[in-house]
């Protein structure tokens, strides 16, 4: 136990002894740990260099993210028809009219943006759209790789691999990737609830699956499992799941996570990832844009925790109502490790509002944030606002251990960082990472 008891609160901010932070020193502990500690992002969608144009990266990527492109269509009249008939770097411009120039980017996405061409010393104003993309195109992906997670503060990132996706497959088919900082995660949406689309795909692949799910179905994905473990290594399997997940129910979802996915995840001792929320396409004419969020109901994952304590599970949940159960859930069972604060959670407002929550309910037993990003940069500007927004949360906790009287020392501090930010996620992989 790293908390020392003192027998006298010591209220006023005055220097303690042995190595104990006063209230003042608090606070530059916090930042000093929350910066020099290299995090590992343990879920984005960026790739390393060996699956060639599917890792984005540069500033008309980032400018096309697709926060920013919802964005853009509450402050131009450009219907997404024409928007999708221009080119990539047609579209980075008219976001950068209609967000940068016409409009002040103080939305979180916009922001990120400036936060980004900063780091790299570029100008911000109007007119730096030119001089940013010369920048970027003189960059060899390699050393920008190393550069923009040095400045993030990140050791390691975790992809997200689907075996089913078309783009994906044939670089894990042609030897995969080495990359000493990109860990696989085995992603099963096309499984798991895409099936009446994707069976198909695994039967002409020699499996004998059928549409509804019957006979050997459920072995031969966990024979599918086996093959795709060896070839990609992944650090844990995952999913995204609707605001209408239940479990268990009669669903292709319920049977293939019961009987296939779950004993694979035993079988080779990996956790499984559950994104839970998503209301996928409620206006399809955005595109990747066009998901919003809905409350779950978090009696699946209580099911789940329940019914198979052998595996550990990792979840976020994406709407904001639900985020106070998981915690509580989270309390209920030790297999439950909740992660990140997801997509419209991860704003300033709402992270500080999770995190104090998590941090009142369960101490440092969780996972405070992930980054997301699509784009190699946004990990820059998201991993600097997160711990912009977790030095005062993590400072205000320490200072009330102080005020109700108990010493907090740096080497705690520290402790408590690299549970957070590296050791939680170890744990729960097994794995030593970095
Ligand atoms: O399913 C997911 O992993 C989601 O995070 C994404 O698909 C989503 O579009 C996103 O980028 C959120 O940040
Ligand atoms: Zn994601």
């Amino acid at each position: 136990m790293g908390i020392t008891s003192v027998k006298q609160p010591n209220i006023t901010g005055a220097p303690s002894s042995a190595g104990l932070l006063n209230g003042e020193q608090i606070q530059s502990a916090v930042e000093e740990a929350l910066s020099s500690t290299q995090f590992i992002d343990v879920h984005t969608h960026l790739f390393s260099p060996a699956f060639g144009n599917l890792g984005l990266w540069g500033i008309d990527e980032l400018l096309t993210y697709h926060y920013l492109e919802a964005e853009f269509f509450r402050s131009s009249d450009t219907t997404p028809e024409r928007y999708w008939n221009l080119s990539k770097r047609e579209r980075a411009d008219a976001i950068w009219r209609a967000l940068f120039v016409e409009n002040s980017p103080i939305s979180e996405a916009t922001r990120g943006i400036i936060a980004v061409l900063n780091a790299f010393e570029l100008p911000t104003g109007s007119s730096a759209l030119e001089e940013a993309r010369a920048f970027f195109r003189t960059q060899s992906i390699e050393e920008h790789i190393r550069n923009v997670l040095r400045i993030a503060g990140v050791s390691d990132v975790v992809m997200t691999n689907d075996p089913l996706d078309p783009e994906e497959q044939p670089a894990w088919l042609n030897g995969g990737q080495k990359h000493a900082k990109f860990h696989a995660a085995l992603r099963l949406d096309r499984i798991l609830w895409g099936w009446p689309r994707h069976w198909q795909q695994l039967a002409s692949q020699g499996y004998a699956v059928e549409e509804k799910a019957t006979g050997k179905s459920a072995a031969e994905v966990r024979r599918f499992l086996s093959g795709w473990y060896e070839r990609m290594r992944p650090l844990y399997m995952a999913v995204s799941l609707t605001d209408e997940f239940q479990f268990p129910d009669e669903s292709i979802t319920s049977k293939m996570l019961a009987e296939a996915v779950l004993p694979s995840c035993r079988e080779f001792g990996l956790p499984m990832s559950l994104m839970i929320g998503v209301r996928r396409q409620v206006n399809p004419r955005l595109r990747l844009a066009g998901d919003a969020v809905g409350k779950a109901d978090l009696h699946a994952v209580e099911n789940l925790c329940c019914a198979f304590p052998e595996n550990r599970f990792l979840v976020s949940v994406l709407s904001r109502e639900n985020q106070h159960e998981l915690c509580v859930y989270a309390r209920k069972f030790s297999n439950l490790m909740p992660f990140g604060c997801w997509w419209f959670m991860n704003n300033p407002s709402i992270v500080e509002e999770i995190t104090r929550e998590r941090i009142e309910l369960l101490g440092t037993s969780f996972i405070p944030q992930h980054s997301d990003a699509r784009v190699l940069e946004q990990v820059i500007y998201k991993w600097r606002n997160t711990r912009l927004t977790l030095a005062p949360i993590l400072t205000n906790a320490y200072r009330r251990i102080h005020n109700d009287g108990g010493g907090i020392s740096r080497g705690d501090i520290q402790r408590d960082v690299n549970r957070l930010f590296r050791s939680n996620f170890e744990n729960w992989t097994g794995r030593r990472i970095g």
